[in-house]
């Protein structure tokens, strides 16, 4: 499509040709763009409209929330919940899916995000973004059970992400590739700046917590050691290391130049009861549907992460992403 049109152009385009089209996907990922620009506009202004600092609640992980999570949480439902578009939402910042109220007309989408990913970088000024994940509503549902929510990655119709960063880009897939949108902020709106996005393939750089390094498992301590071991190393080739600690700009990296990202399950996780520190349906599922059709590879070391069968709406798991033979050769190390 035309580089520089715009999001909703490019939805109407994409659904030109599809039997029964009806408009409301068009529809909704106008809401999540409008939900987007907002949290965006806040992110923006920072300490100008009083919107750093923690809030003083807890979500349901015991996680202290900042006051962006709970407003953005709130952007989010607030841009979703009237069009008809949807008939619930699930988000990393509620226990339970949010139902809509009575009143409002229900549409054939459900849509799973955590508002605003990377929060423990709001109050220092570095890249946070928004993941959303949308499935298929089961026909005439009105109020959506975690049931209806709870179906592996494969099923995604659409995913994305979008990035606050020194410019805000929305990335989507709707399952034929990735494009990615650039705001305008002076006229508020997303246009298509590439697509067909390919991540490439050699790559010498990886991201992982490395103060964790004492608690992983052997098959992640040796693909780090390898590359730690550099040119003098088997891998034959000095490898860089980049921690944003914003899965969103960590994501967007791998993108645009390689590499490969991890957040494994380790000892002090599974020894608090937890798989992983990511949540399968806000944050690993639609990560893994942009990754793959950008040509890479998203496993929990063990398995394809669009297969995982889930379980419980915040249920946490083991991530390795990004360049295709990165991930497989991790992957492999497991297997041995
Ligand atoms: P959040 O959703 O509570 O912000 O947590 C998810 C974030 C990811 O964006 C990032 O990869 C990871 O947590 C960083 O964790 P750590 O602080 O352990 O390095
Ligand atoms: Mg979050």
């Amino acid at each position: 499509m035309r580089i520089g049109t715009t999001l909703t152009n490019y939805t109407i385009n994409k659904q030109k040709g599809i039997q029964g089209a009806s408009g409301t996907f068009t529809g909704l990922l106008n809401d999540i763009a409008v939900a987007c620009k907002r949290i965006a506009d806040l992110v923006n202004k920072g300490d100008l409209v009083g919107v750093l600092g923690a809030a003083e609640s807890e979500n349901v992980q015991g996680e202290q929330q900042k006051k962006l999570d709970v407003i953005s949480n709130e952007l989010m439902i607030e841009a979703l919940q009237h069009n008809g578009h949807i008939a619930g939402l699930a988000s990393e910042e509620m226990d339970d899916i949010h139902q809509l109220p009575d009143h409002c007309q229900r549409g054939n989408y459900l849509v799973l995000c955590d508002p605003l990913d990377g929060s423990s970088n709001i109050d220092v000024n570095v890249s946070v973004g928004t993941i959303f994940s949308i499935l298929k509503a089961p026909d005439g549902v009105r109020n959506p059970t975690q049931a209806d929510f709870l179906k592996p990655g494969t099923a995604q119709v659409a995913a994305g992400y979008c990035l606050y960063g020194p410019a805000t880009i929305l990335v989507l897939t709707t399952g034929d590739g990735v494009s990615m949108f650039t705001l305008n902020r002076d006229f508020g709106e997303f246009l298509l700046t590439r697509e067909n996005v390919r991540i490439p393939e050699e790559t010498a750089e990886f991201a992982i917590n490395m103060s964790n390094r004492r608690h992983w498992e052997p098959p992640v301590e040796r693909y780090i050691a390898e590359c730690l071991a550099g040119k003098e190393g088997q891998r034959g080739k000095d490898f860089n290391m980049r921690w944003v600690a914003s899965m969103v700009a960590e994501v967007h990296r791998i993108l645009t130049r390689g590499g490969i990202f991890m957040y494994p399950g380790d000892a002090k996780l599974s020894a608090a009861g937890k798989a992983g520190k990511l949540r399968l349906m806000y944050e690993a599922n639609p990560m893994a549907m942009i990754v793959e059709q950008a040509g890479g590879a998203a496993t929990t070391g063990r398995q394809r992460i669009l297969e995982l069968e889930p379980q419980e709406i915040h249920q946490r798991v083991p991530v390795i992403l990004g360049s295709r033979a990165e991930v497989e050769r991790v992957t492999s190390y497991h297997g041995e």
